[in-house]
C-alpha cells in the first residue's frame, strides 16, 4: 500500500514528506493508522546525528497513537478497530528480562529495533525501491506503520485520540521514573532539572505521589508558569546565580534534595543532579538522553557518602500491562494531558514542531493526520 510520511533523510536536513510503499503486516505484526503524533525530543536528538544508533534514511517518531486496521497471522492480542500506542520498548510476556520483574527493558527485539528493521530482519517502507528504515520500533510520523504486535498497548477507546499520543513517551516516562524508578515518598524534596515535557510529567507525578518541594530548574524561564501550575513549589533559573546549580540547591535545602532527576540529556547537569542530592540518602535518576562519547562524571566520594545514580527508560511503565492502566488514570481526571499540548498541526508542518521544539517555544506539538 501507499502512505504520506515524513522521510528523515540525512542527519540536519528538514523532513520531507512523501507517498512512499508500506508492505502489509508479516507474522505477528499489526498495521496501524496513525492518529495523531507528537515530537518528543528525543526524535530532534535523533535528527540532529547524535544519536549512536540513529539510521538514516529514517521514518521518525515514537510518540503517537492510532488504530488497528490489519492484522498479521497469529496476532491474537489486537484486532483491527482497536485503539493502540505504539510501544518503543515492546512487552513480550515470554522475555527473560520480563519475566524477571525487574525492568521493563523487554530485549525480545530489541536488536533488530536498533537496526531499525522489522524481527525478520527487513523494512516494511520504501520509497523508489530505496529501503527506509523504521525507528524505534514505531516510525510513527507516517499516516500508516507496521509494528510488532507486542510493540502496541490496547487503551480504552473513550481515550481522545486527537491529545492521546502524548501518552505514548512524555507523560508516562515523567509519572513513571517517579513512581517506578525512584519510588519517590509523601513529604520528600524534589528537584527536576529541565522542565520539557518530560520534567514537567516529572513535576506532575512528584505532585501526585504528595512530594513536599518540588524545584523547577531550567535556563528557559518562560517554562515557569506551567511549571508551577503542574506542582513546582519554586522554580530557579541556573543563569540567575553565582554559585554552581548544585550548590544553590543545597544551600535552598539545608543539604540537599531526597530525589533529583535530569531530563535534559546534557552530561554536565546529570552530575550537578547528582550532586545536589543529600548525602546519605539522595537519589538521581537520569531520564535525558546524551550524544554519541558523551560520559558522565563524579567524585565516587559522592556515591561513597550514600549518593545514588540511576537512570529510567519509559519510566519503568511495562507498556502492554501497565500503560493502559495509566490512561484510564488521565480518563479518572487523575490527571490532565492538556497541559503538555501547546501546539497543533497538520502532518505538513512537521518541521515548524521541530523549529518550535528546537527554540523552547513548545512543551509538545501534536500532529494530526
Ligand atoms: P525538551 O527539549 O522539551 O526539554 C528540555 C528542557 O531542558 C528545556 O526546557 C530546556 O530549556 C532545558 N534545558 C536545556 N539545557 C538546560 C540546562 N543546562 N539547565 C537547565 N535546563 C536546561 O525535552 P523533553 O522532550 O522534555 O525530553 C527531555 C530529555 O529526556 C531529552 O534528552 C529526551 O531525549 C529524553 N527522554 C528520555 C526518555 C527516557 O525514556 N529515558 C523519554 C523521553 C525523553
Ligand atoms: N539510541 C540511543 C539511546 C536512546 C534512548 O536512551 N532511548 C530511550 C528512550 S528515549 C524516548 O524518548 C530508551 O528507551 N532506551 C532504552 C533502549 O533500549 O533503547 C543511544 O544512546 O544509543
Ligand atoms: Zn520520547
Amino acid at each position: 500500500m501507499k502512505t504520506r510520511a515524513a522521510i528523515a533523510w540525512e542527519p540536519n536536513r528538514p523532513l520531507e514528506i512523501e507517498e512512499i510503499d508500506l508492505e502489509g503486516p508479516k507474522d505477528g505484526e499489526v498495521l496501524v493508522r496513525i492518529v495523531t503524533t507528537s515530537l518528543c525530543h528525543t526524535d530532534m536528538f535523533t535528527l540532529s546525528g547524535k544519536d549512536p544508533e540513529g539510521l538514516f534514511p529514517a521514518i521518525l517518531g515514537h510518540e503517537g497513537v492510532g488504530i488497528v486496521e490489519e492484522i498479521g497471522r497469529g496476532v491474537t492480542s489486537v484486532k483491527p478497530g482497536d485503539h493502540v500506542i505504539p510501544l518503543y520498548i515492546p512487552e513480550d510476556p515470554d522475555c527473560p528480562y520480563i519475566r524477571s520483574g525487574k525492568t521493563n527493558l523487554c530485549q525480545t527485539i530489541r536488536e533488530t529495533q536498533g537496526l531499525g528493521v522489522m524481527p525478520d530482519g527487513t523494512s516494511r517502507f520504501s520509497y523508489k525501491g530505496r529501503m527506509i528504515h523504521h525507528y524505534m520500533g514505531t516510525s510513527t510520523f507516517s499516516e500508516y506503520t507496521v509494528l510488532p504486535e507486542i510493540s502496541v498497548a490496547r487503551i480504552s477507546t473513550e481515550a481522545p485520540l486527537a491529545k492521546a499520543s502524548v501518552m505514548g513517551c512524555a507523560i508516562p516516562t515523567g509519572m513513571g521514573a517517579v513512581r517506578n524508578t525512584a519510588k519517590v515518598q509523601p513529604g520528600a524534596t524534589v528537584a527536576v532539572f529541565g522542565l520539557g515535557a518530560v520534567g514537567m510529567a516529572v513535576i506532575q507525578g512528584a505532585k501526585m505521589v504528595g512530594a513536599g518541594r518540588i524545584i523547577g530548574i531550567d535556563t528557559n524561564p518562560s517554562k515557569f508558569p506551567l511549571a508551577r501550575g503542574l506542582g513546582a513549589t519554586e522554580c530557579i533559573d541556573p543563569k540567575e546565580f553565582q554559585q554552581p546549580i548544585h550548590q544553590v540547591v543545597i544551600d535552598m535545602t539545608n543539604g540537599g534534595v531526597d530525589y533529583a532527576f535530569e531530563c535534559i540529556g546534557n552530561v554536565n547537569v546529570m552530575r550537578s543532579a547528582l550532586e545536589c542530592c543529600h548525602k546519605g540518602w539522595g537519589e538521581c535518576t537520569v531520564i535525558g538522553v546524551a550524544g554519541a562519547g558523551e560520559e558522565i562524571a563524579t567524585r565516587p566520594f559522592q556515591l561513597v557518602t550514600g549518593r545514588v545514580w540511576r537512570g529510567s527508560a519509559f519510566g519503568g511503565v511495562r507498556g502492554r500491562s501497565q500503560l493502559p492502566g495509566m490512561v484510564d488514570e488521565w480518563l479518572r481526571g487523575e490527571f490532565s494531558v492538556d497541559p503538555y499540548i501547546t501546539h497543533n498541526m497538520t502532518h505538513e508542518q512537521i518541521n515548524t514542531a521541530f523549529d518550535l521544539l528546537h527554540a523552547g517555544e513548545s512543551i509538545r506539538s501534536v500532529i494530526h493526520f
